[in-house]
């Protein structure tokens, strides 16, 4: 297994391939989308934006530049983490410029087959990660991510032009989103997959999903796909494809309320359906738990390293979000601690 860090895109800079380079990671996980435009802030209130998403073109030359700057540091490119919501918000929607926003899709896959980059990974959600609160959830207080029903309202419609807490066409409203079904949610994700599997194959690129954060049956009026162990099979059980993975959060996949995560870990590596693994931890299940540092929840953490090995994953660790520590730099802080635990426990077999 091969230990990365994932990068935010201000963060796609020397400075940060250095840190990373300095903690021994081999591989980066990046994300081009700019969530944070407007104003960075991890967590929701209200019905604010987190930003307006950008419809860039991202282009073979894009993915060629990127993977050089990282090769100077001795990096790979695991994956490219999350497409812009600018590129396909009527993809998930069902709007009037799918079709147009699945060619934009599989633009964006060829050009990384054409640029070698492995893996795109993706979350088909139309909330996001929506729900979010922010506290002093994990150890000593440190700041971390959380979700509690009793904190939110979880009916609160969508804005009309939001998608994954983000604005797609510069402004919002005056309207809210029309609510999305459980069965509206899958029929979009089948043909979704339908269309981009082959492409996918021809370029030979993994597209690999994430499971929904939280992982609610729905939120603000709109169903969410990934909310639990048997709804990854339903969506493994589209295609036998072997370009059809998983962004594997065991974050998500613990919060989940039924399942054994080692067994189903297990399952999934054996099948071969992992991408690259989101490895953090988490302490209780939805609709009430907090993120908390690697080393304090209720993943046994050495042990699905065990588990992870024993069923044949070779892939790419990376530690997602982390609680932040109490200094002066807590994102990097947070990063270099949980980096090191895993190297630890890689280390130790
Ligand atoms: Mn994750």
């Amino acid at each position: 297994m091969k230990i990365g860090l994932g990068l935010y895109r201000q963060m796609l800079n020397d400075d940060h391939y250095r840190f990373a380079q300095q903690l021994g990671v081999s591989h980066i996980v990046a994300h081009l989308e700019d969530y944070f435009s407007a104003d960075p802030k991890l967590v929701n209130e209200a019905d604010d934006s987190w930003g307006a998403s950008r419809a860039e073109d991202w282009t073979a030359e894009t993915f060629h530049r990127l993977k050089a700057d990282l090769a100077r540091f001795d990096l790979e490119l695991a994956a490219i983490e999350n497409f812009a919501v600018a590129h396909w918000y009527d993809v998930l929607l069902d709007g009037p410029r799918r079709d147009e926003q699945m060619e934009c899709l599989k633009g964006i896959v060829r050009a990384a087959g054409q640029a070698g980059v492995p893996c795109i990974g993706y979350n088909f959600s139309v909330t996001g990660v929506w729900g979010w609160v922010r506290g002093p959830f994990a150890r000593g207080g440190a700041m971390s991510v959380g979700f509690d029903i009793s904190q939110i309202d979880p009916g609160s419609p969508i804005p009309e032009g939001m998608v994954w807490n983000m604005a797609y066409r510069g402004t919002l409203g005056p309207g809210t989103q029309t609510p999305v079904s459980h069965a509206e949610i899958w029929d979009r994700y089948a043909r979704f997959l339908q269309e981009m599997l082959p492409v996918a194959e021809e370029a030979g690129v993994v597209l690999a999903a994430h499971p929904d954060d939280p992982p609610m049956g729905a939120l603000r009026l709109s169903a969410k796909l990934v909310n639990s162990h048997d709804a990854y099979r339903r969506a493994f059980a589209f295609s036998t494809s072997p370009m059809h993975k998983a962004e594997l959060c065991l974050g998500c996949l613990q919060e989940m309320p039924e399942g054994d995560i080692y067994e189903t870990v297990a399952e999934f590596a054996r099948d071969d359906r992992i991408g690259y693994i989101h490895f953090r931890n988490v302490r209780g299940k939805v609709p009430n738990y907090h993120e908390v540092f690697i080393d304090e929840g209720d993943i046994d953490m050495a042990r699905m390293v065990r588990v992870l090995r024993q069923s044949g994953y070779d892939g790419v660790l990376i530690p997602d979000h982390t609680p932040e520590l109490a200094c002066a730099a807590p994102w990097h802080a947070g990063k270099a601690f949980a980096i090191g635990y895993m190297k630890a426990l890689l280390a130790a077999g």
